[in-house]
């Protein structure tokens, strides 16, 4: 299917009533779902996350961007759904215990959810046993987020704990570096929401 200009450049726009308009008239003509999410709503978030990592665009933009995407998503999942349509991989994402932080979670699982993957969205303050729990439910990928010094160290106790569980650990966070995700062992680090995307999708080798 050739790339619906309209939806791909009103999820850069974050224009979400027209996101939904053009998708219901899609999905009314009997359109198909599946290339319409493939070949114009995840390349616009891809094209979205490349620009916030040229710094052409900023968080409010990708917030508006990612939510105009959800809204699309929205409308398609339950469709996608019955067609079997499978997602690239499963994935788990949460704020690490003690730290409530949660705006860039949200901002990388919405930019993950976009890239075409089935997102285990934990929440904020989550223990070990919350990451186990969700790799035991088929979570290949199990990414932390934290924003404080304080609860930093305790994505050394999540990767610790689930080494050799058969998940790849991923860390982020404004404090967190990559130098430090090689102390703690974690298996892979991403700056930013869109460096998340391409850290999962080169260490579960899915290539979107
Ligand atoms: C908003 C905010 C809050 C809000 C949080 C609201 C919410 N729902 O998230 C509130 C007011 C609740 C809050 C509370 C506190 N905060 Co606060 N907060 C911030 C603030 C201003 C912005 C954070 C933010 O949302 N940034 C925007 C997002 C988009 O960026 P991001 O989180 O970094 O995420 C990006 C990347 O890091 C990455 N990423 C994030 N997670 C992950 C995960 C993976 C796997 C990957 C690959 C990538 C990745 O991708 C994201 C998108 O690009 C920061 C200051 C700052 N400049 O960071 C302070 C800051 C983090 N807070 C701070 C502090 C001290 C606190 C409090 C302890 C304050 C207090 N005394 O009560 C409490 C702690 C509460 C708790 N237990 O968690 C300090 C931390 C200092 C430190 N070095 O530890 C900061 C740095 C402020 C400061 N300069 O002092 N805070």
């Amino acid at each position: 299917m050739a790339r619906n200009e309209e939806l791909f450049n009103a999820i850069l726009k974050g224009q979400r009533k027209i996101v939904e308009e053009v998708v219901n008239k899609a999905v009314a003509a009997g359109g198909n779902v599946a290339e319409m999410l493939n070949d114009s709503m995840i390349p616009a978030m891809r094209t979205m996350g490349d620009k916030f990592s040229r710094n052409e665009v900023y968080v409010p933009e990708m917030l508006i961007a990612a939510r105009a995407m959800a809204a699309g998503l929205k409308i398609i999942e339950p469709i996608l759904a019955q067609t079997g349509h499978k997602p690239l991989a499963k994935v788990c994402i949460g704020t690490v215990k003690g730290d409530l932080h949660d705006i860039g979670k949200n901002l990388v699982a919405m930019m993950l959810k976009g890239a075409g993957y089935e997102v285990d969205d934990l929440g904020v303050d989550c223990d070990v046993a919350k990451f186990q729990a969700a790799v035991d439910r088929g979570a290949q990928a199990v990414l932390c987020s934290a924003l404080l010094t304080t609860t930093m160290p305790y994505m050394k106790t999540v990767a610790d704990a689930l080494k050799d569980k058969g998940a790849k650990v991923i860390v982020g966070g404004a404090p967190v570096t990559q130098q430090y995700a090689s102390e703690i062992g974690a298996a892979g680090y991403g700056a930013d929401a869109n460096d998340a995307v391409k850290v999962v999708d080169k260490l579960l080798g899915v290539r979107a």
